[in-house]
């Protein structure tokens, strides 16, 4: 079965301002279908890929050189899934109340874990992502990962929050200013009823 570009779980023009029609109108219309699309030329050619899971295409095919292509489509396939999943229309503001604990016991407070998270999306060279994951230990951790990388693919840990930092997600409504695109993120995109449902998973 071939895979498919999800639905937005909200209007096009529900995330404004801080994400514009206009951007999801490419990133997800344009970008994300392409990934797919491509994902889905590499499946139909490559036999040991049928029937297999999103992500066990992603665990099988990352490092492997000759696998490179599947590996950078079925990555953002997998990226841009949770990506939609963890925004919504007036989103930011509080946490429900286990994931704001065990965010405090682990970054020592809220404002400590939102500027690592926004550190971590800043600072990560090109194209890329930034993570919130829940650790082999049980521990909630910032990390990010150049391209289509996740933590899926290099520990087999379970990202919980992830924000793409490639230019095609910000440069329409922030040009270059990557920091003001994670800011409004942090503080008024992200869907953290969704992040706890997937902390209450891991
Ligand atoms: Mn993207």
């Amino acid at each position: 079965m071939a895979f498919e570009l999800p639905a937005l779980p909200y209007d096009k023009a529900g995330l404004a301002p801080h994400m514009s029609a206009e951007t999801l109108e490419f990133h997800h219309g344009k970008h994300h279908q392409a990934y797919v699309t491509a994902l889905n030329n590499f499946v139909k050619d490559k036999p040991e890929l049928q029937g297999k899971s999103l992500d066990d295409i992603v665990k099988m095919s990352y490092g492997k050189p000759d696998m490179a292509g599947v590996f950078n489509n079925a990555g953002q396939h997998w990226n841009h899934i949770l990506f939609w999943n963890c925004m919504k229309p007036k989103g930011g503001g509080a946490m429900p109340g286990r994931l704001e604990q065990k965010i405090a016991a682990d970054f020592g407070g809220v404002a400590q874990f939102k500027d690592a998270f926004k550190t971590a999306g800043a600072t990560q060279f090109g194209s890329g992502w930034c993570w919130l994951v829940v650790g082999k230990d049980g521990k909630l951790k910032v990390s990010k990962t150049p391209n289509g990388e996740n933590p899926l693919a290099q520990t087999g840990e379970m990202a919980i929050l992830g924000c793409d930092v490639w230019e095609h997600s910000y440069y329409i409504d922030y040009r270059n200013r990557r920091p003001d695109y994670l800011t409004a993120f942090v503080e008024n995109l992200v869907n953290w009823e969704y992040v706890d449902s997937l902390l209450a998973k891991a």
